[in-house]
């Protein structure tokens, strides 16, 4: 991408709404659309940029220093309007302030941090497991993906006992407030004082019990790694963004999984697979659907001028199916498949950083799961559940046979 370049084409436009109810809610049509229209293409309803084919959104996410962050992730430029809570001094920054935060955080959500959690996470997934397939039959999100991080995740941050239940609602928040003024962001807005009270109350440093990563992100500013003032601002990122990735994570791997028995029956025979299924599940049904940067710069991408301070609009879940990059199946599952260079935790500098926490919260609970049912089906409509930036479900009904 250089900014010498004349352009060459015109950029095509596109009418649609992708925080409609209906896009939102089956966004895989329109996705094909987007890629089809062009390697970037106007979005006249916000007067925006968007990409949608993996090569861009891909390379545009590598692009930290002309595809920023620091004026927002979401719809809302924060050199031009007040962000709806302080940014994040993760996804919302750049270099070189995002490498000091971003270091501290690496070093304490580190591959060794998340063995030493192995083996409590294990015995949980293994009980809830046996639950479920002793009932037979369940519900994907209400009785396992809402269930288990929430049993294994505040414990690992170290948060207080009591007020957990706000955490969900928190994520929800976090992750429409992305979005445009539309319903959904402003009914997550309306009434959620009393959620970012909490929220608030509980990154501070005498509400985290020791040895949490809570903690140690407060350790991290007594070694004067971080300002002490930073330290509530990084737990709060892991109370925004650990919680409801990962319940997505788990329902839409069994929503993909149960959809496809036939890709059930390959776990199955080898439930070492785990991690390569959650890997298609992300890539074919990705939790994270879009995300926003705004250019530092002009930029020439594919012959389309990006004037300097544009939003510009980011389709993980789009680049996750483009049949250009994954090929003519790309919309099939098939967990044997590659899947590991997908978009869905992102990529570049801002790759999600709990990642080792995600893949492991999902292998455990899968790999149990697989070794427990020879099969899952659906048992009834699975039932979207409608936020600005995640796509998931409230609802999906299976049946087990225990193996
Ligand atoms: C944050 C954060 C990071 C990633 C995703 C996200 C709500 C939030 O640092 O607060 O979504």
């Amino acid at each position: 991408m250089t900014s010498q370049a004349a352009p060459v084409v015109t950029t095509p436009s596109l009418p649609d709404d992708p925080f409609s109810t209906e896009i939102l809610t089956d966004p895989y049509e329109f996705h094909q659309r987007l890629r089809e229209a062009g390697p970037v293409v106007r979005l006249a309803h916000y007067d925006l940029y968007a990409m949608g084919r993996f090569d861009e959104v891909h390379a545009s996410l590598r692009d930290w220093e002309t595809f920023i962050s620091g004026r927002g992730a979401g719809l809302a430029d924060f050199a031009r309007e007040t962000p709806w809570r302080p940014p994040s001094l993760l996804l919302e920054a750049d270099p070189p302030n995002h490498t000091v935060t971003r270091n501290v955080m690496n070093g304490i959500v580190s591959p060794r941090a998340v063995r030493a959690l192995r083996e409590g996470f294990s015995v949980l997934a293994e009980e809830i497991a046996e639950r479920m397939v002793e009932r037979g039959e369940f519900d994907a999100v209400a009785d396992l993906a809402e269930v288990y991080p929430l049993q294994v995740f505040p414990d690992a941050v170290g948060l207080p006992a009591t007020g957990r239940e706000n955490l969900l609602p928190y994520g929800a928040l976090a992750f429409n407030a992305f979005g445009p003024d539309n319903e959904l962001r402003r009914a997550a807005l309306a009434g959620a004082a009393a959620v970012q009270e909490w929220i608030a109350a509980s990154c501070q440093r005498e509400a985290l019990a020791p040895g949490g990563f809570g903690a140690q992100i407060w350790a991290a500013a007594d070694r004067g790694d971080l300002l002490p003032e930073q330290a509530p601002l990084l737990v709060r990122s892991l109370l925004s963004a650990g919680v409801d990735t990962t319940v997505y994570g788990i329902a839409n791997t069994l929503y993909s999984l149960a959809s496809n028995p036939d890709q059930w029956d390959v776990l199955h025979a080898d439930p070492k697979l785990a991690r390569f299924a959650f890997d298609e599940a992300l890539r074919w049904e990705s939790p994270v659907q879009t995300f926003f940067r705004t250019t530092s710069r002009e930029v020439d991408v594919a012959g389309t001028v990006i004037p300097e301070g544009s939003k510009v609009l980011l389709f993980l879940g789009s680049a996750n199916r483009d049949p250009r990059h994954w090929g003519e199946d790309a919309n099939r599952l098939d967990i044997r498949r590659k899947a590991s260079g997908h978009v869905a935790f992102g990529m570049g500098v801002h790759q999600c950083v709990g990642q080792p926490l995600a893949r492991l919260e999902v292998e455990l609970v899968l790999t149990a799961l697989a070794r427990r049912a020879r099969r899952i089906e659906l048992t009834g409509t699975p039932v979207p559940k409608l936020n600005n930036t995640l796509k998931g479900w409230s609802s999906v009904p299976v049946r087990v046979e225990a193996a």
